[in-house]
This record gives structure tokens, sequence and C-alpha cells, in this order.
């Protein structure tokens, strides 16, 4: 019997839409002789909609778009199923790969594809991401973390600290949003103060974090207990930094694979990255980020438990550089979830 594939895609956040396409992607590359795939269409009112089983080819995006076509499904009522089934959930941002989903499937003993609850909501609270690479001993860039009261009763104190600490240029990121909204650049304190009322905007817990001048370099990793590094990649922005806009829409980067950087640097990538996919108990998989300085100071700057997943994008060329094409990368993602499912089921939960 083929094992069932449901595709989770959609969803109420702003990445609907590259949600959409990563999901059109992955169906087309599915191998039907192997699975059979039924896709799941969360629509912008957050309501799950089963689709038809996949048949042959997504031709466009819209045909993805089912609206309670067939069934409006409760997400508890994937469980009803007795067949073999995996999820692969192709949802960004809040509900989606922050830990939320991810317990739901826990809950319902549904063996799922990427990583678990703990490290999906670490990699996607860029504070507690942060603590969890100091403790693991890896170098960082300066940063300051505070709370929205932080700001109403200390302002001065928090414009003080950050001042001290990082100094200018300093940027100020919403501390849990997966995309780039909410960041910008300050020179200066005035320009500090409004960029940190625009964060509160998208969040209650903001970080600033020390400018660096540094390549963008990022490397793929894959496993469960066991790891595989690709090879490394970097990132030219064409713009100063790259924002929502150019990071989403304009394609306004050059990526360059494999990175032109000594072997030792690489090796030292590769060490970090598998150090802190441990540290935050990742499991499938994860695009770890990094900078590199001028120094050759190799600094990790963030990972992505749900990095950009099409064909063309960053995690799937490293590992098509890597001798793992799409369709292979994708089998071997369903396997490692089956696997984590299996570890899973031999925990003892009561003592006799
Ligand atoms: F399931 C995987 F493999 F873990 C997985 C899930 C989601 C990999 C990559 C993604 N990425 C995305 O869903 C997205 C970045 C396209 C968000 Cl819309």
């Amino acid at each position: 019997m083929k094992t069932k594939l449901l595709i989770l895609f959609g969803g109420k956040s702003a990445e609907h839409k590259v949600s959409m396409q990563t999901a059109k992607a992955v169906m087309n590359a599915v191998d039907l002789d192997l699975y059979e795939v039924h896709p799941v269409y969360i629509d912008a009112q957050g309501t799950w909609n089963k689709g038809k089983r996949l048949e042959g080819k997504v031709e466009d995006i819209k045909a993805l778009e089912v609206h309670h076509e067939t069934t409006s499904l409760s997400p508890f009522s994937l469980a009803n199923e007795e067949e073999s089934q995996v999820v692969f959930p192709l949802l960004h941002g809040p509900n989606g790969e922050d830990g939320t989903v991810q317990g739901l499937l826990e809950l319902l003993n549904i063996p799922y594809v990427g990583n678990g609850v703990l490290a999906s909501a670490a990699g996607m609270d860029k504070l507690a991401m942060k603590a969890i690479f100091q403790q693991a001993g890896l170098q960082q860039v300066k940063y300051e973390g505070f709370i929205r009261k932080d700001w109403e009763v200390e302002k001065p104190e928090v414009i003080d600290r950050i001042e001290r600490n990082l100094g200018y240029p300093c940027f100020v990121k919403p501390a849990n949003l997966g995309s780039s909204v909410g960041i910008n650049k300050a020179s200066d304190r005035h320009a500090l103060e409004a960029a940190i009322e625009e964060a509160l905007q998208f969040d209650r817990k903001i970080i600033v974090e020390q400018g660096v001048v540094a390549r963008e370099i990022e490397i793929g990793v894959i496993g469960n207990d066991e790891t595989s590094c690709s090879v490394v990649g970097e990132i030219v922005p064409k713009t100063e930094f790259y924002d929502y806009k150019s990071k989403y829409e304009d394609g306004d980067t050059a990526l360059i694979i494999p990175a032109e950087i000594d072997s030792a640097i690489y090796e030292q990538v590769k060490e970090m990255a598998t150090t802190a996919y441990k540290a935050l108990d990742c499991s499938g998989l994860a695009r770890m980020d990094f900078f590199l300085t001028k120094n050759n100071e190799l600094i990790i700057n963030e990972v992505n438990t749900m990095p950009g997943f099409t064909p063309v994008s960053m995690f799937p060329l490293l590992w098509k550089h890597s001798g793992v094409d799409y369709p292979s990368l994708i089998n071997r993602l369903v396997e490692l979830a089956l696997e984590r499912h299996e570890e899973k089921m031999k925990i003892k939960y009561t003592v006799e």
C-alpha cells in the first residue's frame, strides 16, 4: 500500500502565495508511484479544505485553492484515517512554523516532515534561539532584547542599554517573525525609536542586533540523530539589506553555490551548523545562516526550520550541488519523518 502524503499549504500568513507555489513544486516532484498525494488547502480564513487526490501534474496554483469543494475538515479529523500517512506542512510564520501545527500533529500521533515542536518554536523566536546558541558556545552578533512593557515603562533605560552595548548602526526586528517585515536599520537615536515603534506593531517582543559588515553564507543540514551537511552557499544582496520586498518579490539577491571560501572555513561552518542543529534539537532539516567577517570570523546568524523550498530556493539548490536532487530530497525528508515517528513510538510513557 502506498503511503499517503498530506500536503498542508496556504494558511493565514503573509506568505500564503509562497506556500502555494512551494506546494505546487513539491506536488509536481513527488513520485506518485511511491506516494498517494492529498492536498490540504488552508484558506485565508484559516479553514482546512481537503482537495482531491492528486492524479497528475499541477499546472496552476489556482487549481489548488479548493474552497469547501470536497470537505472542509477539522484539523483533528486528519487522525481518522487508518492508512499509513505522513503530513508535509508547507506553512510559514505563526501557526505554521512556530510549533503549533507540529503540536497538533504530535497530539494526533501522525508522522510529519520537518522539525518538531521545540525546534520550530525556538527557531521562530529569535531571542529563544539566540539564548540556546549562546548556551551552546556559538559565536553570535551582540544583541539586546526587550518586551513592549519594558519600552512603555523604561524607554530611556532601554535606549541607553542599546546605545551602550551595541551602538549604531543596529537592526531592529520583531523577535517572532519569520519574514523581514517590521525590520529596520537605525543609525541614530531618532531612527532607533521609530524602528522600535514600528517593530512593536508586529510583535510584543523585540530584538536589536549590532550591525555587522560581513558576507552572508548559508548551509543546509538534514537528518535526525545523524546529520549531513550540504555545500555552502553565499547570498549577495543587491540592495543595502534586503527587506521584505526585495527578499520575496524582487528576487534582488544573487545566490553563489558553492561559495568561494577556504576549506578550513567550510569545515568550521559544518561544525557550527551541526552544533546549532543539535542544540535546537532539530530534526528533518534546517538551513543555518552565518556571517563571515573580513577577518574570517564566523558568526551564526539564524536557523531557518522551514527554509524556502521551491527548486530554485537556496536550500534545495545547496542539496542539488551536494548530489541530492529535489525529488530525492523530498523522499529523504519523508523517510526521516517516518524514522522519527518510529523512534518516538519506542518511548514508554508509563512504568509498570
Ligand atoms: F517539511 C519540510 F520539509 F520540513 C519543510 C516545510 C516547509 C521545508 C520547507 C518548508 N518551507 C515552507 O513551507 C515555506 C518557506 C515555503 C513557507 Cl511557505
